[in-house]
């Protein structure tokens, strides 16, 4: 078998012809589903080469030119027409088979309806076409089905025809005037309940809102479409934008690789991000729901007016979208919250990513399978970037700069490079330097040391950065780096509040008139996505907890205390010390729990102690044996010492209605049962009365850390209460996932037989295997090599399933760089084991080969 190759950035050519139009008919007929595709071609420029259109797994019936059978050549995936005519109509008829179609890309059957998936190179498995986001082309489609089974045919744009044929059929015209790339396209044809609202949009223009999901799910459709009309207010109140169909429609479909996707007036949504009920739904799930669909929504501008010129430049759309959904949650929510989750992400997963095998810049330079770099760098860390832009320049001046950007590219496919030119050009500010964080992957790191001379009243900050090789990248520049700092005195009272601009390789910055000795928090709402060296004294941590203006940094405060004692406690371990937690330290959380002006979702937040994978975020190489005691340990200790504080709040706050109330409520129920068995009632007690998700899955949860007759009762009945939910499902296959304890794997391999559990859907495999994997850390990495055996066996299984998912949740298992000799050589194994399978995708290839070399 030839090796998947390579493309590089450095390649990129304009194409050679261009597509204004496409005319699609698409009969849907099962296994012998026909799409005749009709294009009208321009050749661009002066040249004699052949057109080339991109196909994968296409049963080609004919090809014509202006009406009339043309010759082609078909190979590695191209179809190759020889031909003069400068412009010309293409028609080619294929048939697809849609139902064998495991990996829910291209068109494919989710649970009786057909839907499609075109993002990133899909559309190339539906016709052969110029399958890249450079070609921008006006849709006309129409569909033809039986009309019991599939009653709504629905595609992008306006619906402009619609009617009856013989044999039970019907047909559905749709027409969509804004040139999109085929990456956008969307059809789904099914029978769905559907909920409608109407949007007025500031210009009074009615927008019709339709949401379809699956029979009997009527009643948990309100949050999404509430989010829907949340989102577009927002973005004409914040950013300018409105919207431009006439209708808008979201579909919620079972089976889905992502989490949802934006197709021009036509989302296809993953049930997760649509449907919720007080009962069934978690608050983190009605948090969920609202973000995606402000991101779907949001990209109707940042990803689709004005879209990507080519796949390397993805963060032109996903960074700036998240950067904007974010940016939403944080104005309809709480913005301390949204941006510790947010940070979160990051130094949990980002950082994880920019220091593995796969690391690479948010505008990557090469990529085997471009479905790998939909990823947590070109994502998150690229909503950091954008973030960094924002901070720099002010909210005036980004807006200004956004508005120049839609004035400029509006029906375009453009570079991140025309973004940052935008900024640059109506802010006047020079982001040359900055533009090195498009280029180089890694993350930097920071070391700040402080000197304070009281003779002077002077305090003096150096702050030094070091970005580490990464895969094919050496001998980094310092990168432009906005460094947000406050300096507290000794009373609390803020001296000074600014951001430095951090842009050599060591940079000293000097304050005067400093009366005393000043405490700094550093980084503040973490403005730049860095690591931070810093030799905080516990004092001083607990000052910052006490006095810090930002809510955030008293957070970071928080995670710094609890780490320092964490390794303290491993270094004891290692040198045959007795552990010891600082009193200071139980002190500092205790205070947090009878805190008056702390909110409460804060203080869940500060008391949700760092995970494991955190933690191992924050070092080079690990000890994980040590880690896992010594985490236990300290949790163990400052839930001891707070037990009265935690059972009193858990009271207190027993029959709450506020999600910020329950999220604290639940943190400490879960703090508690590590007290004593004996508060196990509480949790049940909890689990009988609860008439929410939240606090159902809380008491669960603080149930899941142990072995008890008391957790095997309630997951049985769970699992009878909501055997027929799929989405409540999910959370029960996770809670097996996370059980931390000696059998959570022989428990995981039987409930892969279970009857809910199949590996042909993607939320079953990530709510048991994805999960099992991420976050239960030291089962994961167990001595015996339980753990890999069991994410390499379902990983080869899903190669040919859903090579996608299956690429998604291999993660864990190529991050091994900083584990013990004896776990990095399991890990090896099991990567070669999955090497030497035949048939292996591109997907998983390109993560395993990346890995071993
Ligand atoms: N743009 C889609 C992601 C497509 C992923 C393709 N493997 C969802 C989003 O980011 O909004
Ligand atoms: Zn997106």
């Amino acid at each position: 078998m030839t090796q998947p190759q390579a493309k590089y950035l450095k390649d990129y050519q304009a194409p050679l012809f261009q597509i204004t139009h496409l005319d699609l008919d698409i009969s849907l007929a099962g296994e012998n589903s026909v799409i005749q595709a009709t294009s009208s071609i321009e050749r661009v420029g002066e040249h004699q080469q052949p057109l080339k259109l991109d196909g994968e797994d296409i049963n080609l019936k004919s090809v014509k030119i202006n009406g009339v059978e043309s010759a082609y050549t078909e190979k590695n995936g191209q179809l190759i027409i020889d031909t003069e005519e400068q412009t010309f109509e293409l028609e080619i008829v294929s048939v697809v088979d849609p139902e064998s179609n495991t990996s829910l890309e291209g068109l494919y059957m989710s649970d009786g309806a057909y839907c499609t998936q075109c993002e990133a190179e899909g559309f190339r498995r539906i016709t052969y076409f110029l399958d890249r986001p450079d070609v921008l082309a006006i849709y006309t489609v129409r569909i033809e089905a039986n009309k019991t089974a599939f009653p709504f045919l629905l595609s992008n744009g306006n619906l402009v025809e619609s009617g009856d044929l013989e044999g039970g059929l019907h047909y559905v015209k749709w027409h969509d005037p804004f040139p999109k790339p085929a990456y956008l396209f969307a059809l789904v044809a099914g029978d769905f309940d559907l909920l409608e609202d109407e949007y007025i949009t500031r210009s009074d223009r009615a927008v019709k809102l339709q949401v379809f999901v699956d029979k009997g799910n009527l009643h948990k459709a309100h949050h999404a479409i509430a989010s829907l009309k949340k989102s577009m207010q927002w973005d004409e109140t914040r950013f300018n934008l409105e919207y431009d169909l006439d209708i808008y429609m979201i579909v919620a479909v079972d089976f889905f690789n992502m989490g949802a996707m934006e197709n021009k007036g036509l989302n296809v949504f993953n049930t997760k991000y649509v449907l919720a009920d007080k009962a069934s739904a978690t608050d983190d799930d009605y948090h969920g729901i609202e973000s995606v669909v402000g991101h779907e929504y949001f990209h109707n501008w940042t990803g689709n007016r004005v879209t990507c010129r080519d796949w390397f430049q993805l963060s032109l759309k996903e960074g700036l979208t998240v950067f904007r959904d974010q940016e939403f949650s944080s104005d309809v929510g709480s913005r301390a919250v949204n941006r510790i989750h947010a940070i979160k992400v990051m130094k949990n997963q980002q950082f994880a990513e920019d220091s593995g095998p796969m690391a690479h810049p948010i505008r990557p330079e090469s990529v085997i399978e471009m479905n790998n770099f939909y990823t947590v760098t070109v994502y998150n860390k690229g909503a950091e970037v954008i973030r960094m832009m924002h901070t720099l320049l002010g909210e005036d001046k980004f807006q200004a700069g956004m508005a120049l950007y839609f004035n400029r590219h509006d029906g375009q496919a453009v570079t991140c490079d025309d973004f940052v030119a935008a900024m640059e050009d109506a802010s006047q500010v020079d982001l040359g330097q900055f533009r090195l964080w498009y280029s180089q992957a890694g993350t930097p790191q920071v070391t700040a040391t402080e000197s304070y001379d009281d003779s002077t009243n002077s305090y003096c900050l150096t702050l030094s950065q070091e970005t580490p090789d990464t895969p094919g990248q050496t001998d980094k520049l310092p990168q432009h780096i906005p460094f947000d700092i406050e300096l507290i005195d000794s009373e609390g009272n803020s001296l000074v509040n600014q951001v430095l601009d951090f842009k050599q390789q060591t940079q000293n910055f000097v304050f005067e008139n400093i009366k005393s000795r000043p405490v700094a928090s550093l980084l503040q709402d973490f403005s730049a996505p860095v690591k931070l060296e810093f030799d905080y004294s516990i004092e001083q941590l607990l000052h910052l907890m006490r006095f810090a203006n930002s809510e955030v940094a008293k957070w970071e405060a928080s995670v710094s205390l609890f780490s320092q004692s964490i390794w303290q406690c491993v270094d004891n371990l290692q040198n045959g010390k007795a552990m010891h937690i600082d009193s200071r330290l139980v002190d500092g959380f205790k205070g947090v729990l009878l805190s008056e002006s702390l909110n409460e979702a804060l203080m869940a937040e500060i008391l949700t102690l760092t995970s494991a994978s955190s933690l191992i975020e924050q070092t080079e190489s690990v000890d994980l044996d040590s880690l896992a005691i010594a985490r236990q340990f300290a949790v163990n200790e400052i839930a001891q010492g707070c037990e009265d504080e935690l059972l009193a709040k858990v009271r207190q706050l027993q029959s709450t209605d506020s999600a910020d109330a329950r999220a604290l409520k639940n943190t400490c129920l879960s703090l508690l049962l590590k007290v004593d068995d004996s508060y196990r009632y509480i949790a049940e007690q909890q689990f009988g009365t609860a008439d929410n998700m939240t606090d159902t899955l809380g008491a669960l949860t603080a149930l899941n850390s142990d072995c008890s007759s008391e957790r095997t009762a309630l997951m049985t009945a769970y699992e009878s209460r909501w055997v027929e939910t799929p989405l409540a499902m999910d959370k029960w296959f996770s809670l097996h996932a996370t059980f931390a304890n000696e059998g959570c794997i022989e428990q995981l391999e039987k409930l892969l037989q279970h009857e809910g559990f199949s590996m042909s859907n993607p939320n079953r495999v990530r709510s048991l295997i994805g999960v099992f994997a991420a976050a239960n850390t030291f089962e994961f990495h167990r001595k015996d090599a339980k753990g890999y055996d069991f994410l390499t066996k379902a990983i080869i299984k899903l190669n040919k399933v859903n090579p996608q998912v299956a690429a998604r949740i291999i993660t864990p298992l190529i991050q091994f760089k900083k584990f013990d000799l004896e776990r990095q050589a399991l890990m090896r194994k099991s990567l070669e084991s999955i090497l030497a399978i035949d048939e292996l995708s591109k997907d998983l290839y390109e993560k395993v080969t990346k890995a071993l070399s």
